[in-house]
């Protein structure tokens, strides 16, 4: 250890002191010191927490150097940066990662092991941040790991929610809500700038006037205005100089107290203003939650939004360039419509603020944004009511009005006549109210549209963007979506990384496509042993973590079958639990039957306002209570529900998977990337051809991958030739069965209503199918369970799964926007020396 420290000291520092050396002693001393001058403690009264705030502001240290030395370059420097708008970052706990990025974890391991503790308590003990709803958040962070690990001069803007998503437990088999406070033992990672900040109005009205010269003035007058405070923290690249800035915004009042009315006897007033500026950044909203309505959320996107541009055209102008150049320092990329409003406050900052004209500004505008849809739920399509909009944003609706009406000038001579195209185009609506499009507000204001996944991309040009694609066919292109095996596999799974490394070098940590070298192994008996011991070894961690936490005893032989992700019917979680009825079922009138022990594991959140999303949980659980306790079934199917799924736990259970259960209607996913995790770690895959599945399945091999269900376009056939689910459910006497199992009560100590809700949609509409493809799925099981017996087969398989999901990097996905999209390129960092800063 010790001399691989003085190899990295050679390579990436420039001084070794108490704040940059990498040897195991310098990391004591710094743990030691700041335990002392930072936390105020010394060992015998340090609780874990202290220990756990010293050990990460030293690394923090060992971080900064080459983050101050990224930003001088970036900013300093021609290079063009990336700016990822998102609403959302699913970051995980920080700890473990920055160690494995440093290069430093076994000294660190080895320095924490001195000073008497083990470095896994410490990292254990770290609450992570957790300000994303699921996919599409945590996208954003795999995509801040690829970037500074290519090196790529890249900002992250978003919320500093002081509020993330809600913790989620279980009671009496119901999910429960409880808020996350996230930020109640303080935060190491992220750095305040308070004097980084910008005002930001809202409300209020458009006062319009002709100037001295001539020229039409629109002066918006708000009705309040509210302050962003940058909060800053450091992505670290992996084993590379540069370390990307994440900069979240909080929202303030502009003064603490509004001392006119403080002075007046209105304590209260005055401290309303700052508690409504500072409600702006509280909580992230849930996913699935009508946010028809919510003005909070409007305000939220645009508060950051607004921070963002005027951060951005400040960098800019810092560096001397002019602001017709703007889209040449950054370019835009809009994460989903969430930020889409950003296009309308562009115009307005350029504009209002720096004067210019019109087609000039558009043209600025138009260079810089593109944008990415992750969805093609048409309820998951953002709009917002005029009025509410106009309450909100009264300057950007004249903005938009004026986009619109040149738009749509630009639509009617190419679809002459066509009066359903020009209504769909429109970035108004109107219904029994008007309501404005941020699809459509996203798509005229892009230079670049992608979808996330090649069936996704393919299935929006042909339906909820169709028109947009025939409009301008040249923004289209698909950039399939990928995982960071910094985190997903090296820091997750450190047992199978090792096995790995043990055949083909470290190198396929930044260049996943050499997993290929592991195919060579896959018939090697002793490589299929040692691989399927990792993979027990994690199963074990596994069970251990289920019995510690739900107090219930799990096989860890047994085939462990998981479904992680949003609870969310499209998903369908309940599939899964119709199979487990059957299983059971065959149990019940068969007690001797010979079938493969499984172990069904489920997590996920369902929106605290998703009715039949919650029925779902209920239902697992309430069919897991049942299951795991019959006599009958000894112990040879067990249903856990593992609480509280969020980044932290995923990481515990991707690398116990033996199945993944990807079952989504096929054309509702949009990529999925939970699928490519567990496929990573080996798993093997039960899924339809939906999102990201189809290009797996394309990868690691027909033979090599589960599948079943309809296809996009039968989804689409049936239910146009009238689909009918009580037909399947007549026909199919297991299916019956099951239903009226959970109809009868069989679940609910004879309770026959709580879950009428949920069967009844599955029996008189069913709109996502899963009476339709109920047969396919339980006969494609039915293989699982068979090939699950042939071990050699299995390990086979699940080497070759691992071996060829090269392509689901997100290094793949950041180089390809890098080169279709950005056009920005790598900028290696040269590091500062601290000690010559002064
Ligand atoms: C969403 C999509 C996924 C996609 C992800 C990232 C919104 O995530 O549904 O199909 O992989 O974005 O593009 P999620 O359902 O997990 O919230």
């Amino acid at each position: 250890i010790e001399e691989a420290a003085a190899e990295q000291v050679k390579n990436n520092i420039l001084v070794e002191d108490a704040r940059t050396g990498l040897s195991v002693d310098a990391l004591k001393r710094a743990i030691s010191n700041n335990l002392f001058y930072v936390q105020g403690k010394y060992p015998e009264i340090a609780t874990r927490n202290d220990y756990f705030m010293a050990i990460s502001y030293a690394v923090r240290d060992r971080m900064l150097q080459r983050w101050t030395s990224s930003v001088r370059q970036y900013i300093s420097g021609k290079n063009k940066i990336v700016s990822y708008l998102s609403a959302e970052y699913l970051l995980g706990p920080h700890l473990a990662n920055n160690l494995i990025n440093l290069d430093i974890y076994s000294q660190m391991e080895q320095a924490v092991k001195e000073l008497g503790f083990s470095l896994d308590w410490l990292i254990d003990k770290e609450v992570e941040p957790g300000l994303g709803n699921g996919g599409l958040g945590r996208l954003a962070a795999c995509y801040m790991d690829s970037l500074a690990s290519l090196e790529v001069p890249a900002i992250g803007y978003g919320i500093r929610y002081q509020f993330g998503i809600f913790e989620q437990a279980i009671s009496d088999g119901w999910q429960v809500e409880d808020t996350d406070n996230w930020l109640r033992r303080g935060n190491p990672w992220e750095i305040a700038r308070r004097e980084i900040s910008y005002d930001v109005k809202l409300g209020g009205h458009v006062q319009r006037y002709i100037d001295e010269k001539g020229k039409l003035i629109n002066n918006w007058i708000p009705g309040w205005v509210v302050k962003g405070v940058a909060y800053d923290t450091p992505i670290l690249g992996y084993k590379v100089n540069t370390a990307n800035t994440l900069r979240l915004w909080k929202s303030e009042a502009p003064r603490t107290f509004d001392f006119q009315s403080f002075n007046a006897g209105e304590y209260s007033n005055a401290v309303n203003q700052k508690i409504i500026c500072e409600n702006i950044s509280k909580v992230l909203y849930p996913n699935d939650e009508q946010i028809e309505g919510k003005k909070l959320r409007l305000q939220q996107q645009y508060f950051f939004v607004s921070c963002s541009l005027q951060d951005m055209i400040n960098i800019h102008l810092r560096s001397g360039d002019k602001i017709e150049n703007f889209y040449e320092k950054f370019v835009v990329q809009l994460n989903d419509t969430h930020p889409s409003i950003g296009i309308a406050e562009m115009m307005r900052l350029l504009l209002d603020v720096h004067r210019m004209e019109w087609d000039d500004a558009w043209k600025v505008t138009t260079k810089t944004f593109a944008y990415t849809n992750h969805t093609l739920l048409p309820e998951a399509l953002e709009t917002w009511d005029l009025e509410l909009f106009a309450s909100v944003l009264p300057r950007h609706l004249d903005i938009i009005y004026e986009i619109n009406k040149r738009f749509l000038v630009d639509v009617t001579l190419k679809f002459f006549g066509n009066h359903q195209k020009i209504d769909s185009l429109s970035l108004i609506g109107e219904g029994r109210r008007k309501y404005i499009k941020m699809a459509n507000l996203a798509s005229v204001g892009s230079f670049a549209i992608n979808g996330v996944a090649s069936l996704h991309t393919e299935l929006l040009k042909k339906t909820v963007l169709k028109d947009w694609y025939e409009f301008s066919p040249e923004k289209f292109s698909n950039k399939t979506n990928g995982v960071t095996p910094r985190r997903w596999m090296v820091l997750s799974n450190p047992q199978l990384t090792k096995l790995i490394t043990s055949k083909i070098g470290d190198t396929w940590i930044k260049h996943l496509e050499e997993l290929k070298g592991l195919e060579k192994y896959a018939e090697d008996p002793e490589f299929q042993q040692a691989w399927m011991e990792v993979k027990l070894e994690q199963k074990k961690k596994l069970t251990r973590k289920i019995h510690g936490t739900l107090g219930m005893i799990v096989n860890p032989e047994s085939l462990f079958d998981i479904q992680v992700k949003r609870i969310h019917e499209y998903k369908r979680q309940h599939l899964n639990v119709l199979h487990i009825i059957t299983l059971y079922n065959r149990i019940k009138r068969n007690p001797d039957i010979d079938i493969v022990p499984r172990t069904f594991i489920f997590a996920g959140k369902s929106a605290p306002g998703y009715r039949k999303a919650k029925l779902i949980i209920k239902l697992i659980n309430a069919v897991g209570k049942v299951v795991n306790n019959d006599p009958d079934v000894k112990d040879r199917l067990k249903v856990v529900f593992y609480p509280n799924y969020n980044v932290t736990n995923a990481q515990k259970i991707y690398p116990a998977a033996d199945l993944s259960e990807q079952i989504s209607t096929a054309g509702k996913e949009a990529s999925g990337t939970g699928n490519m995790k567990l496929s990573l770690n080996g798993a093997l895959t039960v899924g339809t051809l939906d999102g990201a599945n189809v290009e797996i399945r394309e990868c690691v091999g027909e033979e090599n991958f589960f599948l079943f269900g309809l296809t996009a376009d039968e989804v689409e056939k049936t239910k146009s030739e009238g689909y009918r689910p009580w037909e399947y459910y007549k026909n199919n006497k297991y299916l019956r069965e099951v239903i009226d199992q959970i109809n009868d009560g069989y679940f609910s100590q004879l309770d026959q209503l709580i879950f009428k809700e949920l069967t009844d949609s599955l029996l008189y509409d069913d709109q996502f199918m899963v009476l339709a493809d109920y047969q396919s799925y339980v006969e494609i099981q039915d293989k699982i369970d068979e090939a699950f017996r042939d071990k050699s087969n299995w390990a086979r398989m699940s080497i070759l799964n691992t071996a060829r999901m090269g392509k689901f990097s997100s290094d793949r996905s950041i180089r390809e926007y890098c080169n279709e999209i950005w056009k920005v390129e790598s900028v290696p960092v040269e590091l500062i020396d601290p000690s010559k800063t002064s």
